[in-house]
Formats: C-alpha cells, structure tokens, sequence
C-alpha cells in the first residue's frame, strides 16, 4: 500500500466511525463501533498492524497519523459512553419517586403442622419417661414388617390389597414394628424405646383412614421377671395422664394382635363428655386410644432373645388420630389437604 492510500483509508475509518458513533444512543452500540474499530482484530488496528510492511522512511509518518487517529476515536468513544451513561441517569431520576410510606407485601409466617406438634409432644413425655427415640425405615422387607412379628403366611394384612408392595418382593412398613425389630435386631436388653414414623396400608382416604398415617410404637425389654403386665399398664397410664392430664381416666380391655400376648386396647374416660356419653365416644363414655402387650415369644425369639431370660412389652398409638382427639376435630383428611385456614388455628 502506498502512503497516499493509507491516508484515504484513515480518513475513511475515521469518517464511518464518526458516523456511526454520532447515531448510537445507547452504550451497547458505542462498544460495539469501538470493536469494530479499535478491538483486537478492529479496523484500525488491523491498518496499523499493516504499517510494517511500509518501507522504513515512510512508516513514522503515516504512523503518527494513524495513532492520532486512535487517540482521537478513543476519546470520543469514552466522551459519548460517559454521556449516555449520564443521560441514563438523569432520566431515571426524573422519573416518580418510589414511595416509601406505601405498606409492604406481607409475608405469611410458616408455622408447625399440627401433627408434628402433636408428635413433639409425645416424644417429650416418653424421652422424660427415659425412652430413646429411634427413625427406622419406611421401605422394608417381608420378614421385618410381617414375619418376625409373628403374623402367619396366611394373614389378610399379607394381601396385595391391603399392603403396598414394591418391585423386588419389598413394601412399605404397615407398621412401624419393623423399627422395634431392626433395634432388637442389633442391640441387647435392657431397651426401652420409642419408633414414630409413616406407615401406609392400602386404604382409600376418608373421616377415619388414609393409606399414609403416622404411628408411634415403643417397647421395653429387661430380664424376665423385671418387665410385667403391671409395668406396661403403669408406664401406658402414666403416658396418658400426662398427655390428656392428670384426672384422665384409664381402662384396659383384653385383646388380640399377633405380636403381643397377653395383649390390651386401652381407653380413655371420654374428654369430650367425661363419660356421660356423646356422638364422639358413640355413648360408650370411653374413646380407645392405643394397642399393647407383651411381647409375644415368637418375637423375641426372631430378634435372637431367648424368652426364657427376657421379657418385654409393647404399644402402638395412631399419631392422627389422637391429634383429632386432642385438638377436636372429626375429619383425619383435614391433616393431609393443606388448607392453612385450618393449619393456621393450631
Ligand atoms: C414389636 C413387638 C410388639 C406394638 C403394638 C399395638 C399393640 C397396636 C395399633 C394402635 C393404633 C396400631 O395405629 S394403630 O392402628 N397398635 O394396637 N401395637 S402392641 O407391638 C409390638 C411392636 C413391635 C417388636
């Protein structure tokens, strides 16, 4: 290239570039001029790379002319981006101001669902009575939710339509025993524990059942002879009185489970009439509130006790519905749709 084409295209660079600029009006399109002309592979840096190339006497010349030109197109570029910037802020601040005495978006604050306040209430009352607390799985297999428990190959709770069963030959826990198992499983007398946790059962949600529900188990396993019926009625009583209060009255009636023998239901004097007789206790003056026995033998046995050294007893309590006792309310359902005009009372 010769010198007086290098100075045309100079002035050419500059020319568009001037134009260009005097057209932009925001700052994205002033950088995008100063790229293309002054970035790395820009225009005139590309002219100016090309200088070399000039015999040597001519180069400081047109050199000079070339670096005037990139002073100058550099200048301006920061000239105009700084008043754009500037414009930009003036305007903003013309526009209304932001009122601050306007009132603020209300954040509704979360609270504890009543059923895990009902929990936390009973784990407090049985880890004051010394029992530990222990979590245990929901996934569980044949032989920890049904047959360490003594249930024979032929009982209806085995049923595809009454138990959850998943690929593999395993299910959901029924119960939460399988947690009692899995801690006399690994550990030796003397235990006294509890297991709260989700249990599922195949039933279609309703007033009374729902097929997720929550249970709290809990046994006590000493030597034979330290653990008796009359300590199971003292401790179940003792829990009771201190959850519905001291006057609760409290009665066993004789019953079955497969897992305990001899096993009991216990009742409650009814909180709602105190015994005269109301639509809650359907007249009979006593509301059932949990299952219990000793521990059935078979069942130590599964876990590797020997019954003839230790004995034990147990009791299951359904976590909903001594929440619908305690806090009056008919309908199990109302704990699993999640209106916070309900969830907000408690
Ligand atoms: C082991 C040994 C024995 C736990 C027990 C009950 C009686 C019982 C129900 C009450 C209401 C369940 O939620 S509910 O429907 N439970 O009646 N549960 S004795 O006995 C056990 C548990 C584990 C190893």
């Amino acid at each position: 290239m010769s010198t007086s084409t290098i100075r045309e295209r100079l002035e050419e660079i500059r020319r568009q570039a001037l134009e260009a600029l005097s057209q932009s009006l925001e700052p994205a399109q002033v950088e995008s001029v100063r790229v293309r002309v002054l970035g790395r592979n820009g225009e005139l840096t590309e002219l100016i790379r090309s200088l070399r190339s000039l015999p040597e006497h001519e180069r400081p010349v047109v050199g000079q002319l070339a670096n005037q030109l990139k002073r100058e197109l550099e200048e301006r570029i920061e000239a105009l981006a700084r008043e754009l910037r500037r414009r930009r802020i003036e305007q903003s601040l013309a526009q209304p101001a932001l009122d601050v005495t306007l009132p603020g978006m209300e954040f509704g604050r979360g609270r504890i669902h009543p059923l895990t306040q009902i929990t936390g209430q009973i784990l407090e009352i049985w880890t004051a009575m010394g029992f530990e607390v222990a979590l245990t799985p929901d996934i569980e297999d044949d032989f920890h939710n049904f047959g360490a428990l003594n249930f024979p190959p032929d009982h209806p709770a085995r049923e595809m339509q009454d138990t959850f069963f998943l690929e593999g030959g395993r299910l959901l826990r029924t119960h939460t025993s399988n947690g009692q198992i899995r801690v006399m499983e690994r550990r030796r007398p003397p235990l006294a524990v509890v297991c709260p946790g989700t249990c599922y059962r195949r039933d279609e949600l309703s007033v009374r059942y729902s097929p997720m529900f929550s249970q709290l188990e809990g046994f006590m396993v000493d030597d034979f002879g330290k653990v008796t019926m009359a300590h199971l009625k003292g401790t179940l009583t003792e829990f009771l009185r201190a959850f519905f209060g001291p006057e609760a009255d409290v009665r066993f009636r004789a019953s079955f489970f497969p897992f305990t023998e001899p096993s009991a239901e216990t009742d409650v004097r009814c909180i709602f009439c105190k015994g005269a007789g109301c639509r809650v206790c359907k007249q009979s003056g006593w509301i059932e509130i949990l299952g219990c026995g000793m521990i059935h033998p078979n069942v130590l046995r599964a876990v590797g006790y020997d019954p003839q050294k230790h004995a034990g007893f147990a009791f299951g309590m359904g976590l909903e519905r001594l929440a619908l006792i305690r806090l009056g309310v008919e309908d199990m359902r109302l704990f699993f749709e999640n209106d916070l005009r309900f969830l907000a009372q408690f």
